[in-house]
């Protein structure tokens, strides 16, 4: 299996927080690769992934990391694939790291996702790769709709939630 994903984590300490954008390809079959690679700690091994990747096949690239948080950034400046960055709460509750990967300059977008948004992040890569990929779309599309019927069963249940005023 070759990835069409990368998952880059700026120390294996974010693991649990992108453990949910793993577990997320898993149910929708897209193949991924997990790296631990940190802007600051592996600035050279950095730019190799990032101007490789697009040779290698990967369509997306998440990068999370916490703190000074400029490892999606140094990618994004590195390649044209789209970069979706994952703040990670580690100091300040995390706005530290979402500021440090929202606020890029004009012309090197990171894809910023919420603090610990690793899930979102999976989900919106998944629909990038779905514009070219009908199998994907189609695995997407189930997805979404399985959050539908979440909805629809949680209004089936607050119906049975009794209450004197409760009208519904
Ligand atoms: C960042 O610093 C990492 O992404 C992590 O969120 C934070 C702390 O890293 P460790 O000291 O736990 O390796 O580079």
């Amino acid at each position: 299996m070759k990835p069409i994903v990368s998952i880059i984590m700026g120390s294996t300490s974010d693991l649990p927080v992108m453990e949910k954008a793993a577990q997320y390809f898993d149910q929708l079959e897209i193949p991924f690769e997990m790296l631990a690679l940190s802007a600051h700690r592996t600035p050279r091994e950095v730019e190799e992934f990032a101007s490789g990747a697009e040779a290698r096949g990967i369509k997306v690239i998440i990068a999370a990391a916490g703190m000074a948080a400029h490892l999606g950034g140094v990618i994004a400046s590195l390649t044209s694939l789209p970069v979706i960055g994952v703040p990670i709460r580690s100091s300040f509750d995390g706005l530290d790291s979402l500021l440090a990967i929202v606020q890029m300059p004009p012309g090197i977008p990171v894809a910023t996702v919420g603090v610990n948004g690793a899930l979102n992040a999976a989900v919106l890569a998944s629909q990038i790769i779905a514009l070219s990929d009908d199998a994907v779309r189609e695995r997407v599309h189930d997805y979404k709709q399985g959050l539908t019927a979440k909805i629809v069963k949680a209004n089936a249940d607050l119906a049975e939630v009794k209450y004197n005023f409760k009208t519904n």
